[in-house]
């Protein structure tokens, strides 16, 4: 049996950095190299800069390191896509196809390519949103995912290429920040509660979206990629679901923990655009099915988790 070699692209981002960490944790630190268009800093990892346009540098790094997985993470997300289209366009598929090719090519054994709920858009049913549905995403972001999806599907099917994928909803966690999404705002909500700075929410108060905690997240990325492969059913992208709430249901649930916590609603036209385009619900019990799928974390106990570590990590910071 080969041994395991990781690349990830996108490693500096939000959850390239955790999920870095996760495959460490597994596959050893000198098997996984972490790799993002940035220099990155994380303590104890193999890193390099690598832009995933540059499709010779990526073969040459999965050549050198005999890889065998790649966690393709490198994209431009939804709100920050709309600024420069065809830019955006350009990095999320070229990127995508560079993975691909070299995939087939050089016999990665797995790849696995996230999805997002920014695939699916007005003509989707938004509540309990199916697996197998209408999807007309109407943002740059979203319709390189949704056309990812087939792409994935595609080098399945033509080439064998062992691609699996998740539509991820918002995720929330307090190890990294995210940037450029519409659902960012409930990453950066905790962080000032937990300061005890007032928030300005860039939503309208009930604009329910799907959002998972990152612990979850992670624990969906690795059950799937462990899963035998004849359990892999879905080769575009699976729905994945952890919770739903609106700015409203996130504030009071913060507030049990901070009663003098203030928020104020501003939606921004693009954003709250984008939110209302997308899905309040995800059915993911086809995730359940094929390969055992369950989420740990509610709002309330994301809630909970997210200001005891937060709380952490700011008194740590003021004490250093
Ligand atoms: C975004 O808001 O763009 C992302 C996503 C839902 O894919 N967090």
């Amino acid at each position: 049996m080969r041994k395991e070699s990781i690349l990830i692209t996108g490693a500096g981002g939000q959850i390239g950095t955790v999920l870095t960490k996760a495959l460490q944790e597994k596959y050893g630190a000198e098997n996984v190299l972490a790799t993002d268009l940035r220099e990155i800093k994380l303590p104890n990892t193999r890193t390099d800069t690598l832009n995933v346009l540059d499709k010779d540098r990526m073969t040459e790094l999965v050549v050198e390191n005999r890889v065998t997985q790649i966690y393709h993470l490198a994209a431009i997300l939804s709100a920050k896509g709309e600024e420069k289209p065809r830019f955006t366009w350009n990095i999320n598929m070229e990127g995508l196809f560079n993975v691909l090719d070299i995939a087939r090519d050089h016999k990665v054994e797995k790849i696995f390519h996230p999805s997002s709920i920014a695939a699916f858009g007005p003509d989707t049913p938004r509540e309990n949103t199916p697996q197998v549905t209408p999807a007309t995403p109407t943002t740059v972001y979203g319709i390189s995912k949704m056309a990812g999806e087939f792409w994935g599907n595609y080098y399945f099917l033509r080439y064998g290429v062992d691609i699996r994928s998740l539509r991820y909803p918002g995720i929330i966690g307090h190890r990294s920040l995210p940037g450029g999404g519409t659902t960012d705002y409930a990453v950066h909500i905790y962080h000032s509660a937990v300061k005890g700075e007032d928030f300005e929410v860039f939503l309208s108060e009930n604009t329910s979206l799907p959002m998972i905690y990152m612990d979850d997240a992670i624990r969906a990325t690795l059950e799937l990629m462990e899963a035998p492969k004849e359990k892999i059913t879905i080769r575009d992208s699976y729905n994945l679901a952890g919770m739903t709430f609106s700015p409203a249901e996130i504030v009071a649930s913060i507030k049990r923990e901070f009663p003098e916590f203030k928020a104020t609603y501003k939606s921004n036209p693009l954003r709250q655009s984008i939110a209302e385009s997308w899905p309040k619900s995800i059915d993911d019990s086809k995730a359940t099915e094929d390969w055992g799928w369950q989420p740990n974390y509610d709002l309330e106990k994301m809630t909970k988790d997210m200001i005891m570590n937060l709380r952490k990590k700011y008194s740590l910071k003021q004490s250093a």
